[in-house]
């Protein structure tokens, strides 16, 4: 297991994760709260939009939510001497390819240990061999099944896809690149351009453009920037680097003058490039990062829209440039028009620290805080959404009990708001997120729902029902009259896990007909409804509503990233309820 100085996230991640299954290896029970502070850590490290080792070089280590005293305490050991003396005591019992077996899906602690210990397993490719020799199924506790499940596994390990970046953490590396660059009085505009402009939900790598009248000054400044590992290319107008994470960065360079005509061309996609350009023939026209070449003459831009406009065309947002009918729409004037941040007027998903005693997780924020947060954003109105009690754990009249206490709780927020928030008391609504269990009944008794203005209902168990199954399983779900929401719908974890099969078309006739409403979750790791489906549901005329699903009151402003995939989908105001205005959408309610 690696550790050094300059240890990036997705390394810093995987050392927590093993040292959390070393303490599972060791005492399960004893150690059962480290464990999970553990996994949380690395969660919540893997998904920070900035470096760790950033962090810690400004002293905030303990303000990243989830990283608790003594872990940041390790990891601050390790920024200074590469190494943590307590992370390797707690792991020296265990060989490393333990922790890499762990990476497999639906392989944990034990079942690695036992192969590694009784098969000395080397690698992932020795299990595979040892599988289809017949093996594993030799093994006490394995058996034929667990065997081909393991060839399984493994196939669709080998064949995952390299993992793109999450899109805040390619945006803060391109951040701090651009202002590197502007440093400079030679570099005159400096943008992210590609799937980074697109806003799409991953990212492969970093391209950036820069406007300048001295293109060789800008390509030594680029490569010579300080965290670059090294050069990959360096080109007449083009240069590339790669950062020690291995995010390679593209760079463009154009002069003033012809800056649009870079925009244009940089930003892509490449199907929407495509399509443009054989538009453009049609025309007698050639395109490139130059400008438009009309009977041998090159015709310059410093803008975009004057470039779509000699195209006879619209100005056409960054989000929709994916070929998907925009280039029609933007010759026809009828492009969307798409919805914006501050169209938003509530968010209607997130989790306080109230201890609700669910199975799930809560908040890190008091209710206080969360309203606070959404005040300063200029909120008319939000939603507490904890998770259902754990039903597990508590009988009907314990989860009654717990739902009538967080309701007086709620009411007492409202009525210390009520001089100052003009729209009345009712600022924040009280809602639940609620568990569709596998047979579509929805996680607390009938008589809990009184305690509820609304709720909202998602998956969190058995994924892998087949789609007709998962189909019924959430209609029945939505059924309830109080139910207004389906939450992170295909319950995605993007590079984590695939989101689940549904007849969309079923679910979105379901929801038209019933007024319920489907969510555009804005957490980055879910953006969940996905833009695809985003855009069929906008088609339908299906209502949609932004949640950030926050989990601390920093979690509220992931809000920019659900309007990235409301506009991606085409979605205008009017089909995003979080437009409404308190009044309104107490009305919908009704
Ligand atoms: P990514 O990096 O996989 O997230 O996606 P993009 O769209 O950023 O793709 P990238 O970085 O390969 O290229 C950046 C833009 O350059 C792309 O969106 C369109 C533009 N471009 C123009 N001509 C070409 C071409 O011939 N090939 C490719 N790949 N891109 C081109
Ligand atoms: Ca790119
Ligand atoms: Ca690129
Ligand atoms: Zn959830």
């Amino acid at each position: 297991m690696k550790m050094g100085k300059d240890m990036v996230n997705g390394e810093i991640a995987e050392l927590l994760r093993a040292i959390a299954i070393s303490y599972q290896l060791k005492n399960p029970e004893k150690n059962k709260f480290r464990i999970i502070a553990y996994e949380r850590a690395a969660d919540a490290v893997e998904h920070l939009s900035s470096e760790a080792k950033d962090v810690w070089d400004e002293g905030k280590l303990k303000d990243i939510p989830g990283v608790g005293e003594s872990i940041a305490a390790n990891l601050d050991e390790i920024f200074r001497t590469g190494k943590s003396k307590h992370f390797a005591e707690v792991m020296k019992d265990f060989p490393p390819i333990l922790f890499t077996l762990t990476e497999l899906p639906k392989i944990g602690a034990k079942t690695a240990f036992k192969l590694v210990k009784n098969l000395h397993v080397k690698s992932i490719d020795d299990l595979e061999k040892l599988a289809k020799k017949g093996e594993i199924a030799k093994l006490e506790g394995f058996g034929e099944e667990s065997q081909n499940e393991i060839i399984k596994v493994i196939s669709q390990f080998k064949n995952k896809k390299a993992d793109r970046y999450l899109l805040p953490y390619a945006e803060s590396i391109a951040n701090e690149l651009i202002t590197y660059l502007k440093k400079k009085s030679f570099v005159l505009k400096a943008d992210p351009l590609g799937s980074l402009r697109r806003k799409d939900a991953t990212v492969g790598d970093i391209d950036i453009s820069v406007a300048s009248n001295d293109v060789k000054a800008v390509l030594d400044y680029f490569t010579s920037y300080p965290k670059a590992k090294r050069t990959l290319e360096k080109g007449e107008i083009t240069a590339s680097i790669l950062l020690p994470n291995n995010i390679q960065v593209d760079l463009m360079v154009q002069k003033p003058e012809s800056y649009g005509s870079l925009l244009q061309h940089f930003t892509g996609s490449k199907h929407h490039n495509i399509a443009l350009r054989e538009h453009a023939l049609k025309m007698g026209l050639s395109l490139s990062e130059y400008g438009i070449k009309e009977k041998g003459k090159l015709l310059k831009f410093s803008e975009e829209v004057g470039f779509y406009k000699k195209l006879g065309m619209d100005f056409i947002p960054p989000e929709l440039r994916e070929d998907s009918g925009e280039i029609e729409a933007a010759l026809n004037h009828s492009l969307p028009e798409l919805i914006e941040l501050f169209d938003v007027k509530g968010d209607l998903q997130m989790h306080t620290n109230f201890d609700i005693e669910t199975s799930h997780d809560i908040g890190e924020s008091s209710m206080k805080e969360m309203v606070d947060m959404a005040l300063s954003l200029g909120y008319e109105y939000i939603a507490f959404t904890d998770h259902n009690p754990s039903r597990s754990k508590h009988n009907d009249k314990e989860i009654i009990s717990i739902l009538k206490e967080r309701l007086r709780l709620i009411g007492d927020i409202n009525y210390s708001l009520k001089d100052s928030v003009k729209t009345g008391v009712h600022y924040v609504f009280n809602s639940l997120e609620i568990d569709i269990l596998p047979s579509g009944e929805l996680a607390i008794p009938e008589s809990a729902f009184e305690y509820l203005d609304f709720a909202l209902v998602s998956i969190h168990s058995s994924f892998d029902l087949n789609k007709d199954d998962m189909t019924n399983r959430v209609l029945k779900g939505l059924d309830h009259p109080k139910v207004k929401i389906f939450a992170h719908p295909t319950a995605r974890k993007i590079n984590v896990r695939e989101g689940v099969e549904l007849n969309w078309s079923l679910i979105f006739d379901f929801c038209l007909k019933n007024d319920k409403w489907i969510e555009i979750n804005a957490d980055p790791m879910r953006l969940d409804l996905p833009d695809a489906l985003v855009r069929e549901a906008v088609k339908k005329g299906v209502k949609l509503t932004l949640g950030t699903d926050a989990h601390s009151k920093e979690g509220l402003l992931n809000m920019p990233y659900g309007i990235n995939v409301a506009r991606r989908g085409w979605a205008k105001k009017s089909d995003i309820i979080n437009n409404l205005s308190l009044k309104e959408f107490q009305k919908m309610l009704k």
